[in-house]
């Protein structure tokens, strides 16, 4: 500690603030410290603690005042954030201690210690009620109790199910096996402890690093009040100060670490149902999808192929060329994933190697009496490993040898990992079962299942994840879970779980999917068609419609459902369906620009209108721009499905300010009238002409065959020609797609879309920019090419769109290109081919002849 802060500190533990009167408070005994970068406050029997990782994060611990807080330790948060610090500035007063720091102000009530948090500009983004945290006499849980602010919103917390806003409700954090959920069960699969506050146009982070049942309330049981429970568990949590969502999504993922970046064939489409029950059921699906040209990635393998249910397993009858049918598939293109649950059979004595290495190395969780906890899921009864121990994930991870090295299985599903069990309301193991952490940066101890339950899955994500890197290091392995913890996005994709068969489950799976974006796991996808009940042929054309514009596009479906693949139905659904797949392939280079800036910056491929529109007011707030039914494909496509899409009326399309496009036509937007707005006093105002917050409505008439998406003015958006799957090479130049309109720009990265060689510089990122001169010509500039690797382009045709002057002329760095005006299935527009090389297009506009 400094010398003039340990002063500062023996003065406020042993010296009243100001003049004390009679009657007035009096002080409670307290010490301050500061170090460079935190402050530490001992008062009213609480420790609390708060450093400064970064200007914009800062990290709060408190604990009873015992003088020490709890091991520093964590599932989530990356050792380098939790030791990372930045200098504050002690602002110690009378009335309060605290720092600053360029992003954030910090400051604890010297009276009651309550914890204020602002921004720069002062705005109040978390405060105190009271004191800083309510610990029961046991000292087991605690409460947070912060102001809510009038204009509050908040969104996060993982996959639930209902409106993006999670305003004026409460949720539970529980890992739970929940087939069918219905709208509002809460809690569901997955445990992510983070959310976006917003509040006088600033958006924050708040991420609660707690593996235990945590409860969020957020104004409902008062609606003046944020309410954030554990029952067990340190007090630890963050702060970011945004001051926008992308830089909170950006802080997040420096705290927890981005998403993993997938193999480029995870962008393509999947075909999975449970109920694939014969090798030559598989192989016609593989075969079907080919014949129909439906452009597909992958097969995906459910429980059906196993022998008795056992993971690890193949089914000598049912699949007798197990090893033949892979390597087939991998000839046309496709790709096979295999399901792999956590549970190991307990068959002793029967050459079931999981089992016998497993038991040989005391890899299973144990009861309370010390015995290997066995109870029963599908192969029977079942162990559990213990995956918060290093050697266990290892040794897990070695069982997927003979999948990935011999078979050539390209991708992995953890199901069932909350850890789901079979006949027990609980719907999981008793929470007293023990777990042995031995895990680096864990002290070696022994923890309860109530600890452990939310991160089991994400241990189990982590162990395959981690297995199979090591069993092919140059290979970004695939691995998607159901069960997950913040920080899970690390181990790569996750899905929203057995979903329904409905409308309504069709509509809420939009803001379900950018909520899971939100917490890290972009690489995120719904179960096209609704796993549980029936699907109806227009519902499940309209899912494959939405789906495309999803991260991950899973057509999956119940043993019971019936058929969901892309022909089920008839002739015409599967012409709209296979129309929607083939634009989702178009758009790859788009797509694939998206997946790698995910997994750099944590900026989700899908998002909230907010995130792209922060400053669009309608009402009060940003997040009134979209009822949760709209979303941005990356920064440039807006997708508006109906909020109720089973229904034939017309609904409205609020578009945010600005030039649109219709992506499918490439025509401007004219149509569209400025959004009448209720005033405060519940007037009808019109926003001014020219207002730059002005948002504009469409009245849209639903198509079974049409997806409205419309383009902001201003994107730059890489397509390619069709192909049937990404193993195949496009050919022919890739398309530039301009949409002229303010701050023109776009990029397009490429690398060799499945090892890690892009962090040898082996990728290659382009940025563009254009720009309307005065007499409408437009200029492009290719910017420079970062990186060392050749994509399979060498040209780039340039379309226009909004343009269709035939007789335009074009020069590239000085020499004289034909245009033409060419019909893309997206549009007409001006086409210019040039060599993908740095430099500048002009297009002129023809003189018109007098
Ligand atoms: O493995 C069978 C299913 C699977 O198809 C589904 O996607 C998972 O969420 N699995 C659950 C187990 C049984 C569900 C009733």
């Amino acid at each position: 500690m400094h010398g003039q802060s340990r002063l500062l500190a023996l003065l406020a533990a042993f010296m009243p603030w100001g003049p004390v009167h009679a009657g007035s408070p009096q002080p409670p005994a307290s010490t301050v410290t500061h170090t460079q970068a935190s402050v530490e406050w001992q008062g009213n029997g609480l420790l609390l603690e708060v450093t400064a990782l970064r200007d914009d994060i800062v990290r709060i611990r408190i604990a009873p005042n015992s003088g020490h807080l709890p091991e520093d330790a964590s599932w989530a948060v990356l050792p380098t954030a939790r030791q990372a610090h930045v200098c504050a500035t002690p602002t110690d007063d009378a009335h309060a201690v605290g720092f600053a720091t360029r992003s954030l102000k910090i400051s604890i009530n010297r009276l009651t210690s309550a914890l204020s948090i602002t921004d720069d500009k002062g705005t109040p983004l978390l405060t105190d009620r009271g004191a800083p945290a309510l610990l029961p006499s046991d000292r087991h849980g605690f409460t947070l109790i912060k102001t809510l602010p009038d204009d509050g919103h908040f969104f996060g917390l993982g996959d639930k199910f209902g409106p993006l806003d999670r305003l004026g409700k409460s949720y539970a954090m529980w890992n739970t096996d929940s087939y069918g959920y219905r709208e509002g069960q809460d809690p569901l699969y997955k445990d992510i402890p983070f959310f976006i506050g917003y509040t006088h146009h600033a958006y924050y982070g708040v991420f609660v690093d707690n593996t235990w049942r945590t409860f969020f309330d957020f104004g409902h049981e008062d609606p003046s009040a944020l309410q954030i429970k554990a029952e067990d568990g340190p007090i630890d949590y963050y702060v970011m100060a945004g001051p926008d969502a992308k830089s909170v999504e950006q802080q997040y993922a420096w705290l927890t670490g981005p998403p993993a970046m997938q193999p480029e064939w995870m962008l393509g489409f999947q075909q999975s149902r449970w109920g694939y029950p014969t090798e030559t059921a598989l192989r016609d699906i593989g075969a079907h999808l080919r014949a129909d040209h439906v452009p597909t990635d992958a097969v995906w393998m459910d429980i059906d192929y196993q022998d008795r249910f056992r993971p690890f397993t193949v089914d000598p009858a049912t699949f007798a060329h197990f090893h033949q049918m892979i390597a087939d598939f991998a000839k046309t293109g496709i790709h096979t994933v295999a399901i792999t649950d956590l549970h190991i059979a307990d068959a002793p004595h029967q050459g079931y190697a999981p089992y016998d290495s497993g038991m040989a190395q005391d890899r299973f969780v144990k009861d309370a009496s010390g015995r290997p906890y066995i109870a029963p899921v599908w192969p029977g009864p079942s162990l559990f490993p213990d995956f918060t121990q290093a050697a266990t994930r290892a040794w897990w991870g070695q069982l997927y040898r003979h999948f990935a090295l011999e078979d050539g299985i390209a991708g992995f599903w953890n199901d069932m990992d909350e850890p789901a069990v079979f006949d027990t309301p609980t719907k999981t193991m008793p929470l007293n079962t023990v777990h042995r952490i031995d895990e680096p940066g864990f002290v070696p101890r022994t923890a309860s299942h109530r600890e452990i339950h939310n991160i089991y899955g994400m241990q189990n994500h982590r162990a395959t994840y981690e297995g199979l890197l090591a069993l092919k290091p140059d290979a970004r392995p695939v691995v998607m879970t159901r069960a997950s913890y913040a920080g899970g996005q690390r181990y790569g994709v996750t899905w929203t779980g057995d979903n329904a068969s409905t409308w309504n489950h069709l509509a809420l799976s939009v803001p379900m999917l950018e909520s899971l974006g939100l917490g890290g796991f972009t690489f995120s996808g719904a179960d096209i068609g609704g796993f549980a009940g029936v699907t109806s042929p227009d519902l499940l054309t309209r899912w494959y419609e939405i789906a495309m514009f999803t991260p991950i596009a899973r057509s999956h479906a119940d043993k019971d459902s019936g058929p969901q693949e892309p022909w089920a139905d008839g002739r015409m659904h599967e012409d709209i369906r296979r129309h929607f797949i083939e634009t989702r392939y178009r758009l790859l280079p788009y797509n694939y620009t998206l997946a790698e800036e995910a997994s750099r910056t944590g900026i989700p491929m899908m998002r909230p209108l907010f995130m792209e529109f922060p400053d669009t007011l309608i009402h009060k707030a940003p997040m009134d721009l979209a009822s949760g039914n709209e979303f941005m494909w990356g920064a440039a496509l807006l997708v508006a499905p109906s909020p109720a899409p089973e229904s034939p009326a017309p609904y409205r399309v609020t578009l945010p300010p600005g030039q649109w496009y219709d992506y499918w036509t490439g025509q401007p937007v004219t149509t569209a009238q400025a959004l009448v707005l209720k005033g405060a006093a519940g007037s009808i105002a019109r926003a001014e002409e020219g207002d730059t917050n002005t948002a504009h409505e469409l009245k849209v008439a639903p198509r079974l065959d049409q997806l409205p998406v419309y383009v902001r003015g201003g994107s730059i958006i890489p397509q390619q020609p069709l192909v049937q799957s990404t193993m195949q090479t496009p050919g022919g130049p890739l398309t530039l797609h301009v949409y002229p309109g303010g701050n023109c720009q776009g990029s397009v990265y490429a690398d060799d879309g499945q090892s890690f060689d892009f962090r040898k510089q082996a990728y290659n990122r382009v940025r563009f920019r254009c720009q309307i001169d005065q007499k409408g010509g437009l200029s492009l500039t290719v910017g420079p090419t970062e990186g060392t690797f050749q994509p399979w382009w060498h040209a780039y045709a340039v379309v226009i769109h909004g343009r269709n002057a035939p007789h335009a002329q074009a020069t590239f760095n000085g020499t004289t290109l034909p245009v033409s005006v060419a019909d893309t299935p997206i549009g007409h527009g001006l086409m210019v081919t040039i060599p993908a090389t740095e430099g500048s297009l002009q297009v002129n506009q023809p003189i018109p002849e007098k």
